[in-house]
């Protein structure tokens, strides 16, 4: 992948809609890389396949969520909970101790009670990827687990999923292991024990299962790790290694005043430096980098913010932000809260502390809302995602800006001719846009992604449409826009995104 120049400034003068010249963003003919087909991704709890008719074919409402979202996703599964999944590959198998760290668990925020996968479920998993079109990457639990118990879940899963499979993953969060918050192994380990201990998950995988194909380190937080993983791990397993992948949470935990949707929107200045270092990292050892977990809040999200209009613009923004960069793919965490508070920590015997009420109905930054006996849903964040899915297999353009402002955009060439989406990340200033196209173009039109408010949980639009999981997604309002020598003019409102098109 090439690293094109990310234009989007993060100023702070915002533009008044009145009297100011408009802003002029202008859409160059230097290609950046090609956005991946399978670039969408969710990511869920491992333990969710406790319950085997979750990702199932019959499962109806789940399987037109991800087709909606897209045609070829990948979804993910990991997260905290993969440490205490086990493999029960028959009545007899028996389950592992369960492992739980000495010392204040207070601070440990790991489930703390095992979860036993039936073969079923892996079974009905196949029959789920085959009717959306969507592949897996699999986690396998590493922080409790042994490489023998590793190679014989993995060889059922890749038997069973076949080319639904798109890699393994060994572990989550390796590089929290030592802290208190996870407590896996004792203070002092570090990224040797790691890499020894991995590989040896590896290479029992591999021998069980021929061809196999591994992706790692899955970081919580660090890119020193995931540039050494590629460094010094990749060149050990040669080509069954595929991908270097690692986590994003925007902002947390939900409980800190300071976590707004205003900071959320600010965006993060150290994105695009820590991208860039692992992109060039993979890309020195023929990998890709693939953010394979993460969301607006971490700890589940917090309300207001991770399951409203605010999530939206957001996730539209930071996924076309890694795919400017050369990201192969985004996963965004969510599921059924029940799981995902499982992972939190909630279902510790004799656990003697709450961790505050938004830990307890985790699940607000879920993309889709698919609670137990419920409907299935799609969720604000989901707007966004699908809104950075017009992307996939487009070429990005870079994009130049005057003067700087809180807006952000990104451009690319397909098949029908330009398209660049376009945020206003301030909350009470409109902004008059000029765009320019680097050809000639005749026609420019524009889909409006917007809501109520920014703390709006529903009403949420893209070109008038929201979503009804009962047919196709199809855009109810595609607005002309008045187009001049090249150069279109829309007003965006304050919080609010559009994509516009140019043929
Ligand atoms: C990540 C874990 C995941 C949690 C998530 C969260 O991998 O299991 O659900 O944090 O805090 O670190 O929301």
């Amino acid at each position: 992948a090439t690293v094109s120049a990310l234009a989007a400034p993060l100023g702070r003068a915002a533009l008044a809609a009145s009297g100011e010249q408009p802003l002029s963003i202008t859409i160059s003919d230097r290609t950046g890389c090609t956005v991946p087909r399978n670039f969408t991704g969710l990511s869920y709890e491992l333990a969710q396949l406790t319950e085997p008719n979750f990702f199932s074919a019959e499962n109806h409402g789940l399987v037109a969520a991800f087709r909606q979202l897209s045609p070829q996703g990948v979804l993910r599964l990991g997260g905290n909970s993969s440490e205490f999944c086990w493999f029960e590959a028959t009545p007899s198998t028996p389950a592992p101790k369960l492992h739980i760290p000495p010392g204040n668990l207070t601070s440990n925020w790991m489930p703390h009670r095992l979860f036993a996968i039936p073969p079923q479920a892996i079974d009905h998993l196949a029959g789920f990827l085959e009717a959306t079109g969507w592949q897996v990457i699999y986690g396998v639990n590493f922080g409790n687990s042994t490489p023998e118990r590793a190679a014989v879940e993995a060889a059922y899963a890749a038997k069973r999923l076949g080319s639904s499979l798109l890699f393994f993953q060994i572990g989550n969060e390796p590089d929290f292991y030592r802290d208190a918050n996870n407590g896996t192994r004792p203070a002092g380990w570090d990224f040797p024990d790691y890499a020894r201990e991995w590989l040896a998950f590896a290479r029992a995988i591999a021998a069980a299962v021929p061809g196999a194909r591994f992706g790692g380190p899955d970081v919580g937080a660090s890119s020193d790790w995931m540039t050494r993983f590629a460094n010094e791990v990749a060149p050990q397993l040669g080509e069954s290694l595929v991908a270097v992948t690692g986590h994003y949470y925007a902002e947390g935990p939900p409980d800190d005043p300071r976590v707004t949707s205003a900071r959320l929107l600010a965006g993060n200045p150290a994105l695009a430096k820590n991208t860039q270092a692992v992109v060039a990292a993979a890309d020195a050892h023929h990998l890709v980098y693939r953010m394979t977990e993460g969301n607006s809040c971490y700890r589940g999200g917090k309300p207001g913010m991770s399951n409203a209009f605010a999530s939206s613009l957001w996730a539209g923004d930071y996924l076309l932000e890694l795919a400017t960069l050369g990201c192969a793919g985004v996963n965004l965490h969510g599921g059924d809260s029940r799981f995902l508070t499982a992972s939190l920590g909630d279902h510790t015997p004799g656990r003697d502390v709450a961790k505050g009420p938004d830990k307890r109905s985790g699940g607000f930054y879920t993309p889709i809302d698919s609670e137990q006996n419920q409907p299935v849903g799609l969720m604000p964040v989901a707007y966004g995602m699908f809104l950075a899915q017009q992307f996939a297999g487009a070429t990005m353009l870079d994009v130049s800006f005057h003067p700087e402002t809180h807006v952000t955009a990104y451009a690319a060439h397909t098949a029908r001719g330009y398209q660049i989406a376009i945020f206003n990340k301030d909350e009470s200033h409109p902004v008059d846009i000029a765009i320019t196209a680097p050809q000639a173009v005749h026609r420019a039109t524009a889909w409006r992604l917007a809501a109520p408010a920014l703390d709006a949980t529903s009403g949420i639009t893209l070109a008038g449409a929201s979503f009804d999981l009962h047919q196709p997604w199809q855009p109810r309002h595609t607005e002309k826009l008045p187009l001049h020598d090249g150069t279109a003019h829309i007003q965006l409102p304050a919080a609010s995104a559009a994509l516009v098109f140019f043929a």
